[in-house]
């Protein structure tokens, strides 16, 4: 049977149903004067609060340690207790996030708005892996098309916004950190010290992270997962007069011997520095307020090393340069029955990766690549939204038109390049659109929501122009495509909710069809150039994807100060021939019983994976066994002097157990039992 002649068609025509759905977003922003009604927005950053999860990670938010389940953990630790986020895990360090199943390109991922493109061509070093949680706030996740208000995506957008003193009265203030975890022998120490007057603010911090070899369940050490990191940063603002502020911004993020055991290659050299300059206006004139503009640029250097690891067949050096510059300005109107929002951005990025190969014969050549043939991003776009509240129902719209420009620069690779493609040409321009419809509505205890909503992006540097990237999850080099056509999403959502007293359930669905889904294809013509690689996969346009996300969740107070949560999720991801997409989730739950008081806090959690029914033989993937963990956490605060001593530990993995997840890269299993210790000091 052929299967390619019974293949299901498309639901919808993309292309025409963006222009649908463009019209209807018109003419409910026209039609909807009457029913006035008045509304209070904060802030349109969370459209529509409902639908997306906010992680507090409480950097100048004192007494929110206390909800903290480990303090100083990293920020990956902190995403992974969003519902939505995945993490892929190839080592103990830099673990790359996945929303709704979708990896970063097919996510927005931002730091306080700035776009950041990490350097590597295996993936080692996503953008959230520049950051630490010393210098954030919260991380800000949004569904699918929700995330459009900080670029082209699919799968959602992920925020790490920036903890700053915000010109309150507070004089000087700080604090000292340090932490110990038992499993890997981390070591982290950190401190800040901030000045802050209503004219005027300063804040500095600095973290260092340092941690051995971990071991698994079974007592086994996980080679080659060792890591140090240290992070600085440098915020000031000044207000000129009142509601006019000019803030900027210095990180430098640094990491050193980071081991991934779940790949061939280590990382001697990751480093960030990210720099932003913003002006930010509290009214304007009429209804239009907040009006935030900044400038930024950041520069990444990631190299790669595999010179500590055992019977390498051929010594490569890899390393890669990320550098992009960017400006967005916004603001907000509120009036009558609406609030919107409006916002133009652009960035410019440049990514170059090498690799050089050292035969261990000295009588042969080296052989020189570009993995990344120096290409030159330039995005556009305009971004507006629009809440309007309807007597009956809140109508959230919003829509993004974007233009990118793909330039390859450097002659070598864009020659190499074109042994594949021969009529490939240098530039490359793109038109992008994204349009959401947000219905929703609060019904006594009970709020709903229901929406749809069209995206669309371009291939990723990789996907593009990557020139023989292995790939070791498949064993296969894989080789970008310039002529790939831009994916799309036709999404669906609906999500609801009952809050009442001392119980809150939520349930959600969300479900993406996505035509000309970018995955490898194998191509049987090519041999590979990695000694070891099983053949060579081409990136390619499916006729299309489906992602289906379903989760509950439930929060209970079953006394004063004592609450028991749970949450329980269900993912499906398939291609147009119905074959499994790597790295789905299987069913996943968590439960939790946690004491808050005053001065105490304690909890005790299981969570876990059901067995992974549907997996990816296609692209590598083998089946994952079910596991349970069991973790408990211990906190207690001090007032001495008016300052607080706050002090936290807690054992993971108390029964040592042994396992991997489906997320585990190539199966590294996942830390053992682990006890770890923190203690804070603030002076305030
Ligand atoms: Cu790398």
């Amino acid at each position: 049977m052929n299967i390619a002649n019974n293949r299901p068609l498309p639901l919808w025509d993309p292309g025409k149903m963006s222009g649908v759905i463009l019209w209807v977003l018109v003419l409910c922003v026209f039609c909807s004067k009457s029913h006035a009604q008045e509304i209070s927005v904060d802030s349109l950053y969370i459209l529509p609060v409902d639908l997306n999860e906010v992680v507090i990670l409480g950097a100048k938010k004192r007494l929110t340690h206390q909800k903290q389940h480990k303090p100083l953990s990293s920020l990956d630790e902190y995403l992974e207790t969003a519902q939505k986020i995945n993490l892929i895990k190839r080592g103990a360090y830099a673990w790359e996030p996945s929303l709704n199943n979708m990896t970063s390109e097919r996510l927005a991922v931002t730091i306080d708005g700035m776009q950041i493109f990490g350097a590597c061509t295996d993936k080692m070093d996503p953008t959230t892996s520049y950051v630490d949680v010393s210098n954030l706030e919260e991380a800000q996740i949004q569904s699918g098309q929700q995330g459009a208000l900080f670029g082209n995506t699919i799968g959602g957008g992920i925020n790490m916004k920036l903890g700053h003193s915000r010109f309150k009265d507070k004089g000087w203030y700080g604090s000292v950190e340090n932490a110990y975890e038992s499993n890997n022998n981390l070591r982290i120490v950190g401190a800040e010290l901030n000045y802050s007057k209503p004219e005027f603010y300063i804040d500095g911090d600095i973290i260092y992270r340092k941690a051995d070899n971990y071991f698994a369940g079974d007592g086994e050490e996980v080679v080659f997962s060792q890591f140090e990191k240290y992070n600085i940063s440098l915020n000031s603002g000044i207000q000129f007069s009142e509601g006019k502020k000019l803030a900027t911004t210095l990180l430098f993020d640094q990491a050193n011997d980071v081991g991934y055991p779940a790949l061939p290659m280590d990382v001697s050299l990751a480093r960030a520095v990210i720099t932003s300059v913003s002006w930010q206006q509290d009214s304007i004139t009429g209804n239009f307020k907040d009006w935030e503009t900044k400038i930024y640029y950041n520069n990444i250097k990631h190299v790669m090393d595999d010179t500590k690891r055992p019977n390498v067949p051929i010594h490569m050096d890899m390393p890669g340069w990320s550098t992009t510059a960017g400006v967005y300005s916004q603001m907000e109107r509120i009036s009558g029955k609406h609030a919107l929002l409006f916002k133009i951005d652009g960035f410019y990025n440049r990514s170059l990766a090498e690799m050089t190969m050292y035969p261990n014969d000295p009588n042969e050549n080296e052989m020189f690549m570009l993995t990344w043939p120096d290409v030159r991003t330039t995005n556009t776009g305009i971004y507006l939204a629009d809440i309007i509240a309807l007597k009956s129902f809140t109508v959230a719209l919003s829509g993004r038109l974007g233009l990118q420009n793909t330039n390859v620069a450097d002659d070598f690779g864009f020659n190499s390049l074109k042994i594949f493609y021969p009529e490939m040409e240098r530039s490359n321009t793109r038109f992008l659109k994204s349009f959401s419809v947000t219905f929703s509505k609060d019904l006594n205890a009970f709020s709903m929501s229901l929406g749809a909503a069209y995206g669309e992006r371009a291939p990723s540097v990789s996907e593009g122009f990557g020139f023989y990237l292995f790939n070791s999850f498949d064993a296969h080099d894989y080789i970008g495509n310039p002529n790939l056509t831009n994916e799309q999403s036709l999404e669906t959502n609906a999500k609801v909710s009952y809050k009442k007293e001392k119980l809150s359930v939520s349930a959600e669905v969300n479900f993406f069809h996505i035509p000309n889904y970018i995955i490898g294809v194998l191509d049987s013509n090519l041999s590979p150039m990695t000694i070891g690689a099983a053949g060579v996969r081409v990136y390619t346009n499916l006729e299309y994807a489906q992602v289906f996300n379903s989760a509950m969740s439930a929060k209970y107070q079953l006394l004063k100060g004592i609450h028991w949560s749970a949450g329980l999720s269900w993912h499906r991801g398939t291609d147009n021939e119905g074959e499994n997409l790597p790295l789905i989730s299987p069913l996943t739950y968590n439960s939790s019983l946690s004491y808050t008081g005053k001065r105490t806090s304690a909890s005790i959690s299981v969570s876990g994976n059901g067995v992974q029914e549907n997996f990816s033989v296609r692209y590598g993937e083998d089946q994952t066994n079910a596991y349970t963990v069991v973790s408990a956490t211990l906190g207690r605060r001090l007032v001495i002097h008016k300052n607080d001593l706050y002090a936290k530990a807690g054992i993971e993995n108390i029964f040592d157990t042994s396992y991997s997840t489906f997320s585990d890269w190539n199966n590294i299993p996942r830390m053992g039992r682990n006890i770890f210790m923190s203690l804070s000091y603030s002076i305030n």
